[in-house]
């Protein structure tokens, strides 16, 4: 049978260092074309200016483009990247060319095609490949364009991704050879790009290689959405991509760390193709081509290297200097898959074998939470996320979210929760658990999470296509997924049928559906024990033997359970709840137990529940006597429930009020923001002072640490929120100020960022 393309780039790959094309968009530029060229024949009547829709030069003057290719080619490229950077409905929707994009991709494709074809011909020796060029858009999914709103989006998952899947389409039907996302700046848009190839090449039933590629913008090191790169990475790994790198942005020279981390952590092939160095003043690219390939050199000497190329600003020269060098040098050796558990949120979350239990945050759910459920009911949403705040500084490592209740519209408020999750980055350091009953409010709250999220829960309730199906779908978002035991004729209580369903449903997933082992939990059901009925007393017991059982028929898998739910019949008695979960949870972790949702930071040490009632506690655990129930039940009586108040760290409010704005700013919290400027109002004479003063001050220590790489995007807009509350407060008072001066002949500033 005849090689695939996937395996023919692959033993070229391990074999040298293969080199990409230049920069199309700074070579257009160089030939100056005018808006008739853009607009050719066909598009001489177009409603709107053309001039700058580099895309559509594919049909109005595939000269220009085939030829840019062919130089690119003799200057000794083996990947060429198709002219459909921009080549999607959202983008093209600028230009009011939407209706174009399928016959935009499809001719891009064969320009790049047949001088890919004809190179190849002149030297077999050296094929060479069509790689579809995938751009990031300019909408972003994990950021909101509006400061005052950060729950808005201007586009959704779903548009997105049917974008994609058209220009993915015209792509393949042009005839590439391998599909390139790049440029990727919201891990969430490259995401939707993933799920639209995985379904299209679901629909074709026939794969082409995917290679992904990031960029970097700021010297936080993340990328533009706040992600750092090891958790994009874990993002984005479920696409079983050839190979991923980095292009654009900053230049070789400061992407140096980041290829070496990318190099280090992902076990595919890595790519390069910096631009040529940061711009100039006029906006140009003037890093020379023995730099840009001496840097290069340089990486691929440390073995960091499988692909190397240019981004913007590089030129055939670029591309010659580049092909040189990497032809002396040895390609980057693959290093193997480490099979952990991977998760992420901003940040990555990696279970090693040594790693500590983990704790998944329960309060921020509706059914879990008397005081959750009526702040989201009351839309209080901003308090609704300082219970996820306080899981996070109670020590969650992951954070439920569960919507589940009948008046709320499930799907709706999962949605608003995730995102306004989204713009704080305190929070969306960590991965997301999405829990629900209902597969829609799941799958739903996958579309705006940009880390690699759980899925809680599915199972083989409704039997084993109902379970495939959805299990598939799980897998296009990489989300990794929680399966209860329950099956076609119930909950599984004793340890027998825990471990058969496991059992059965790890066979379907690994062996079927292509899970990797560690992308599932299995959740053996922790039920409520001590409840005066005869036929609980086991349960907790069965638990513990079945979690052992499952950690060694499922090997890789993980095990969970709802920890608190084992002592709802104590519900009202925090003392011996806290004792009951803690003493559970020691016995579940030596059973091999990985994680938990509990309520993070309120859990008690084993070693510290009182002796008297830690034995009463275990007799019931492990149901050693027939009056165990009814003796904790006695001990209940006698104590009276404490309850552990909420710490939060409030030392920044006996500072000065020029300290607190500036902390405010740094922090990003809006919580005193009126208050206090409202205190510098009556000590400042006049309110512009303030905002010159104190405010500013605040600000250029978030614009240094910015710089510096201390702080990243999504910190610096909450900033930027809080300094827009402290002015919008202040304006009034300016108004005013301004009518006793009226007429007084002042100049005006205008200023403007870009
Ligand atoms: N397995 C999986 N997911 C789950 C569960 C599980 N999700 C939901 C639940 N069970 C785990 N989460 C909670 C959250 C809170 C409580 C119990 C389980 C709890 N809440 C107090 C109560 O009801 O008494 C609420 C008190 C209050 O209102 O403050 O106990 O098993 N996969």
């Amino acid at each position: 049978m005849a090689k695939s393309t996937q395996e023919i780039l692959t033993s070229l790959l391990k074999d040298r260092i293969l080199i990409m094309d230049g920069a199309m968009g700074t070579m257009i530029q160089g030939y100056k074309l005018t808006e008739d060229d853009y607009r050719g024949r066909r598009f001489q009547d177009h409603p709107q200016d053309l001039k700058g829709n580099n895309d559509l030069l594919s049909l109005t003057r595939p000269d220009v483009i085939e030829e840019i290719h062919r130089e690119f080619l003799a200057a000794g490229a083996d990947l060429i990247e198709t002219n459909t950077f921009n080549a999607q409905a959202i983008s093209q929707a600028d230009y009011a060319t939407g209706s174009l994009v399928y016959e935009l991709n499809v001719e891009s494709a064969k320009i790049a095609r047949q001088a890919a074809a004809e190179a190849t011909s002149l030297n077999p020796n050296k094929p060479r490949f069509v790689l579809g060029s995938i751009g990031p858009m300019n909408r972003t999914l994990s950021l909101s364009p509006d400061v005052n709103n950060p729950a808005f989006r201007a586009v959704t998952f779903d548009e997105v991704k049917d974008a994609y899947k058209e220009q993915a389409r015209g792509l393949v039907d042009g005839g590439v050879d391998a599909l390139l996302p790049e440029t990727t700046f919201d891990t969430l848009n490259l995401k939707a790009a993933i799920v639209a190839i995985e379904e299209l090449f679901a629909e074709r039933g026939q794969r082409l290689p995917v290679m992904l590629s990031l960029t970097i913008t700021d010297k936080s090191g993340r990328t533009l959405s706040g992600q750092t790169l090891d958790a994009a990475w874990i993002s984005i790994a479920h696409a079983r991509p050839i190979s991923v790198g980095l292009n654009c942005a900053l230049g070789a020279n400061e992407m140096r760390p980041y290829v070496e981390e990318l190099s280090q952590i992902a076990p595919v092939f890595v790519s390069c193709y910096p631009n040529a160095g940061l711009p100039n003043a006029f906006g140009e690219y003037d890093e020379l081509p023995q730099d840009t390939a001496r840097i290069l050199d340089e990486f691929a000497a440390e073995g960091w290297l499988n692909i190397a190329g240019g981004c913007c600003g590089t030129r055939p020269e670029h591309v010659q200097a580049i092909a040189e060098a990497m032809a002396k040098r040895s390609p980057r050796q693959v290093p193997a898959p480490r099979p952990y558990p991977r998760y992420s949120g901003l940040e990555p979350l990696v279970l090693r074998p040594e790693s500590n239990f983990i704790m998944i945050g329960e309060r921020t759910n509706v059914t879990g939470s008397k005081r959750f459920a009526r702040l989201i009911k009351r839309e209080k949403y901003e308090t609704a996320l300082e219970v996820a705040l306080d899981q996070v500084r109670g020590g969650a490592n992951i954070l439920d979210v569960n919507m589940d209740e009948g008046l709320l519209d499930s799907e709706e408020v999962m949605a608003k929760f995730l995102k306004l999750i989204a713009s704080e980055p305190e929070i969306s350091r960590l991965p997301i658990m999405v829990d629900s009953s209902k597969f829609s409010v799941i799958e739903n709250g996958l579309k705006w999470i940009q880390g690699k999220a759980i899925a809680n829960s599915i199972s083989l309730k409704e039997g084993e296509d109902a379970f495939r199906d959805k299990a598939r779908i799980l897998q296009r978002y990489g989300a990794g997924v929680v399966v209860m035991a329950f099956d076609e004729s119930g909950q599984a209580v004793d340890a027998d049928e825990k471990v058969a369903i496991c059992e059965r449903a790890y066979r379907i997933l690994t062996q079927e559906i292509g899970f990797a082992p560690e992308e599932i939990i299995f959740d053996p059901n922790i039920l409520a024990i001590a409840t005066g009925m005869e036929e609980h007393n086991s349960y907790a017991k069965a638990f513990f033997e079945a979690t052992r059982r499952i950690k060694e028929v499922c090997p890789g898998a993980q095990v969970s359970g709802g920890v608190s739910n084992l002592s709802f019949s104590f519900r009202g008695n925090n003392t011996v709840r806290e004792a009951m979960n803690a003493a559970f949870l020691y016995h579940a972790i030596n059973a091999g137990m990985d994680m938990g949702i509990v309520n993070a930071g309120q859990l008690e040490v084993y070693a510290e529940i009182p002796k008297d009632l830690l034995e009463l506690t275990e007799d019931v655990l492990f149901d050693r006597r027939a009056d165990a129930t009814e003796r904790l039940v006695d001990f209940a009586a006698t104590v009276t429930s404490k309850s552990k108040n909420r710490q939060e760290d409030l030392a920044w409010r006996d500072a000065s009020v020029e300290s607190r704005l500036s902390h405010a700013l740094i922090k990003g919290i809006v919580d005193h923001i009126e208050s206090d400027v409202e205190e510098a109002r009556l000590k400042y004479s006049r309110p512009i002072r303030i905002i010159e003063g104190p405010l500013m001050d605040g600000m250029n220590i978030v614009g240094d640490l910015f710089g510096s790489g201390k702080m990243f995007l999504p910190q610096v807009v909450k900033s930027a929120r809080v300094m827009k509350r402290a002015v919008a407060y202040l304006e009034p008072f300016m108004e005013d100020e301004k009518e006793g001066l009226e007429d007084s002949g002042r100049p005006k500033v205008l200023l403007a960022t870009v």
